[in-house]
């Protein structure tokens, strides 16, 4: 998201600061990525590849050259695809370097290979990408910088100064200078949800149970757009005969534990505001029923008409409405279909996969051990002997801990690639700022060095990071399309911005689909509604609290960790309690607590705070276990699916707290 200038000095970056000079960084980035200059030269980088010594886990490795390493490789998997087939290898790589060609290529030469696929994403942004698409359809929503017309930002399931700096930065903005009102709906009273003029402590997994009885209200009032609805929505009737009349506003509060004036106001805010944006977060789909939920909160604009206006409609991602050339990176060659490993199931895969089941995995620029669901299965997965394992990452992460061979990888301030904004519309090419660390290599560099081993003709494997960006550009379509060239690669950001008159649709029927035949033939309700979760309600009669997961301020996933400043800034890893609860419990702020249910236990230190609400447990972010008390918190959470997208149902996970001591005494 944010354009960088880098000071650099004998090779080294000394200093990091947003890009004065472009539009939407305005001269700032985040307190983590300001951090980034520690990050690069921290002491704790590899710079060296890496055997393994020891039994698998221990982190016990001797250094070898690139070229050893690199041949090892090559001569295992060339073994393995003689013996098993190419589907016996998995390249499981993700989006920490969110450059095109070092997140891209990487997938390449998996590609190539044929070997299985990664269905990536899903513990991350699927659940929301499907929901948007099946209601708005494949295509970018309203601008961010759009915000400049708005009158009311509600934002939903988004913690914007935590993951949004810039945008959240236009919106106070606006608050101080024009009056733009600000509401906020999440579970926790995040920093975001203190600035706003209207919170809204909702109940997590409810979210569709209120934008429901928003509508409701809408209609009773007389504030809904009929002429919007009859012109350019699909499916509405059926809503309003058959959902909102079971989301009176007595009901939603019942549902959702908000007060029915609360609700009463944000319904007459949104109705009579002239432009309203919501930015949808994706903290309301990390549960089962998580598509329903931003799906009927993105048919809100649409029952009001102001995805028709500037300043209004809604905000999820971006990406959909950049058009380029990304087969020629992400598929150069290889077969058209191949078997598909979700992202969120590593664990699962790793122990039972058959015909033939993974004897190869390359992990990339992601750290599973950590942050992927069912995390007991990840490492039980990682221990096989049968299994040999690469991971390629600038630190020893837990899940290098793993790894047969360990490669050092490249910053992106050593890397040239080219970036398209996460959330907002510019795309920018970016330079190398300093040489790579010790013997580190960028993600680009190792997936042509392997291509190269594993005898791939393929062109994309022998060009330069800048030729193999022009072919991303080669067909492009849109702003993306027709950037200039030498302009792009001077380093200029370019706007992408669709400059739309309104929210287009690219779903079936071209219209905002509040009914989905999509969906009616994956048996989900293909109207909007909201209804207990059976399993959900069967944990919750077990275990009394629920799991809120949001990003750490200071360490958002493990990406941050390797900057000592940060850890030690955002602390021992910890979770919150609301003081009734801990009174309950007889657990003091400050003491060490564990955290369990039928998956397993993770010891933290514990606040105790009234951000939260009583019956819920925050853990922020997801931190290592060597950081920790004991354990990481996805050892709580399993590896169910969403109802759309098969994404990841961290916040249907339920537990009870108690204190840590307990838990050593069980052990001894
Ligand atoms: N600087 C920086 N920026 C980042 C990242 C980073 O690491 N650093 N990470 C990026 C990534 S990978 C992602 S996925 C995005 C995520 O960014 P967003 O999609 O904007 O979501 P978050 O900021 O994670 O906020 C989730 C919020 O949802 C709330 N929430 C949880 N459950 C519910 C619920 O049931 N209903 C409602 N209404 N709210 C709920 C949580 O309390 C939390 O405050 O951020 C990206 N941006
Ligand atoms: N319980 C719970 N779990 C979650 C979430 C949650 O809300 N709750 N959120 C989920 C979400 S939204 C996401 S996106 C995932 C994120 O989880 P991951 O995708 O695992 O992301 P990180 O933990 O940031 O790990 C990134 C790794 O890449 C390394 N790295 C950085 N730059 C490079 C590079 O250029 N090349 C290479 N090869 N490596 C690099 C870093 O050192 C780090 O080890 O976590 C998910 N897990
Ligand atoms: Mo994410």
């Amino acid at each position: 998201m944010c354009s960088l200038v880098a000071q650099v000095e004998d090779g080294k970056v000394v200093r990091l600061q947003g890009d004065p000079d472009q539009p939407y960084t305005a001269g700032f980035a985040c307190g983590k990525v300001n951090r980034d200059t520690d990050n690069v030269n921290s002491p704790e980088r590899l710079t060296t590849p890496l055997r393994r010594s020891g039994p698998k886990g221990s982190g016990k490795f001797a250094p070898i050259t690139w070229d050893e390493a690199l041949d090892e490789i090559a001569t295992k998997w060339k073994a393995i695809i003689k013996e098993s087939g190419p589907l016996a290898l998995l390249g499981y790589a993700y989006s920490a370097h969110q450059g095109l060609m070092n997140r891209g290529l990487v997938n390449g030469l998996f590609h190539a290979l044929g070997s299985s696929r990664l269905q990536a994403g899903t513990v991350c942004d699927t659940c929301c990408e499907t929901a948007w698409d099946v209601t708005v359809g494949p295509v970018g929503g309203a601008d961010p910088q759009d915000v400049v017309h708005s009158d009311l930002m509600i934002s939903w399931g988004a913690d914007l100064a935590a993951t949004n700096v810039h945008f959240w930065a236009l919106c106070e903005e606006g608050k101080k200078q024009r009056g733009l009102k600000i509401v906020v709906i999440d579970p926790r009273r995040t920093r975001s949800a203190k600035a706003a003029d209207l919170y809204l402590p909702i109940r997590i997994g409810t979210d569709a149970a209120l934008a429901l009885g928003i509508m409701h209200i809408l209609l009773r009032d007389g504030l809904s757009n009929r002429a919007y609805i009859a012109a350019k929505t699909l499916g509405f009737d059926k809503v309003e005969r058959d959902i909102l009349p079971k989301f009176p506003p007595q009901r939603v509060a019942e549902i959702t534990g908000l007060a029915v004036k609360d609700i009463e106001t944000l319904a007459a805010m949104y109705g009579k505001s002239k432009a309203a944006l919501i930015r949808l977060g994706e903290g309301m789909t990390r549960l089962a029923a998580g598509g329903q939920a931003l799906r009927a909160v993105a048919l809100l604009p649409g029952v009001t008409g102001h995805y028709d206006v500037k300043g209004g409609g809604a905000i999820l991602l971006t990406a959909a409405s950049c058009d380029l050339n990304y087969a020629a990176v992400r598929k150069p060659s290889g077969p058209a279909t191949a078997r598909m490993v979700n992202h969120l199931r590593l664990g699962e895969e790793l122990l039972n996969m058959k015909d033939p089941p993974i004897r190869a995995l390359y992990v990339s620029a992601n750290n599973p051990a950590v942050t992927c669901p069912e995390v007991h299965k990840v490492q039980k997965g990682l221990s096989r002997e049968d299994l040999f394992t690469v991971v390629h990452d600038p630190f020893m992460t837990d899940t290098a801990k793993y790894a047969d061979i360990v490669l050092p990888a490249a910053s992106y301030l050593e890397t040239d690639d080219l970036y398209r904004a996460y959330g907002a519309y510019w795309m920018q090419w970016g330079q190398q700022a300093a040489p790579p660390r010790g013997e580190a290599r960028s993600n680009f560099d190792v997936a042509q060095a392997l291509a190269k081993r594993m005898g791939l003709g393929d062109r994309i494997f022998t060009l330069s990071p800048q030729d193999a960006a022009k072919e991303l550009l080669k067909g492009a379509t849109g702003p993306a399309g027709a950037a200039d060239h030498h302009t792009l690669f001077a380093g200029t950001p370019i706007n992408i911005a669709h400059g739309w008159d309104g929210q287009p649709f690219k779903t079936p029927s071209g219209k905002l689909e509040f009914y989905s035949e999509h969906l009616a033939r994956d048996g989900v309700s293909p109207v909007p509604d909201w209804e207990p979760d059976p399993i959900e309600v069967a944990d919750a009669a077990k275990w009394p609290l629920r799991l809120l997961t949001a990003p750490g301020y200071f360490q958002a996933h493990t990406a941050f960790s390797g900057v000592d400043f940060l850890r030690r800034r955002e602390g021992k890893p910890f979770c919150i309690l609301h003081p009734e609860d801990a009174k309950k419990r007889g657990l003091a702020d400050g003491a060490e607590v564990r955290l369990f249910n039928d998956r397993g236990t993770v010891g933290l230190l514990l606040k105790v705070s009234d951000e939260v609400q009583p019956g819920v447990v925050l853990v922020p972010g997801q931190r290592p276990s060597s950081e920790a008390v004991s354990g990481t918190v996805n050892m709580l959470c399993s590896d169910r699916y969403t109802d759309m997208g098969e994404g990841a149902t961290y916040q249907s996970t339920y537990l009870e707290v108690g204190p840590w001591s307990a838990a050593k005494v069980a052990a001894e």
